[in-house]
């Protein structure tokens, strides 16, 4: 693995995050090598807090000695910081490019929120449940539409190789695999999102994705656990 100018790069996450997770895939496909800091999110780190002292959040990457915050800006920086090494994650095209930011911007204000709320409701909340469920399943519908609009002859989303919106989505994979386990009901399910369904596939079968995706057992665990000391149920 190659960083450019040799400078040293740190990654504070936490291991169940998908927003971590979208950092460490970007890292992985650039070939970028890095030490990763797990943070007790109940007791952060000086070095968190002194680095992301408005949102106090992971994934925080320190490059040089110099911190950058929230997961799509951070992957947008390993995209311009190394240039010369794996594929380029944002399109060349104007125009691509922008389509791809627009879903990413969709997948975190429209599908992320109402799937944790989901996962962290209790089991005895049936209308809040319920209602997380339908809007989930509302957004990921839309979310079929950005998979057919940004995939190109592979079946990933970044033009001819795996690219930004693979990225960010696929830092949710094992959260898909989770949540089915714990409702039975799968987000990406090929009956009323066969795109995402085929792409997830896909995007498993990359060495990246084998090398950064959770252990699905432990995601349930830890949603029946520190989400909501409840897991969700059908
Ligand atoms: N918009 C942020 C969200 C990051 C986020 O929600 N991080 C959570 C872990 S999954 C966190 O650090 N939570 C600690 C807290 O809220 O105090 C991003 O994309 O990086």
């Amino acid at each position: 693995m190659a960083n450019g100018k040799g400078e040293e790069v740190k990654l504070l996450g936490a291991w169940a995050s998908p927003y971590v997770a979208r950092v460490k895939l970007a890292l992985h496909l650039k070939g970028v090598s890095y030490e990763y800091m797990e943070e007790d999110l109940t007791n952060k780190s000086e070095l968190l807090l002194r680095s992301n002292p408005i949102r106090k959040m992971v994934p925080v990457l320190i490059h040089g000695g110099k911190p950058i915050c929230e997961s799509q800006v951070i992957v947008q920086y390993i995209d311009e910081a190394f240039p010369s090494v794996g594929p380029a994650l944002l399109p060349v095209d104007p125009h691509e490019r922008a389509v791809a930011r627009f879903w990413a911007t969709y997948v975190d204000d429209k599908v992320l929120p109402p799937w944790g709320m989901l996962l962290r409701a209790k089991t005895d909340e049936v209308e809040e449940r319920a209602e997380w469920m339908r809007q989930t399943i509302a957004a990921v519908d839309a979310l079929e539409e950005g998979v057919r609009e940004c995939s190109k002859s592979k079946g990933l989303l970044g033009g001819d190789d795996v690219g930004y919106l693979d990225v960010l989505l696929g830092g949710m994979v094992p959260w898909v695999y989770a949540t089915e386990k714990i409702s039975g009901h799968n987000f990406f399910g090929a009956s009323k999102a066969p795109l995402l369904a085929a792409w997830m596939e896909r995007f498993a079968e990359l060495d990246a994705a084998k090398a950064v995706f959770q252990d699905v057992d432990s995601l349930v665990e830890y949603a029946g656990t520190v989400l909501s000391g409840t897991a969700v149920s059908n």
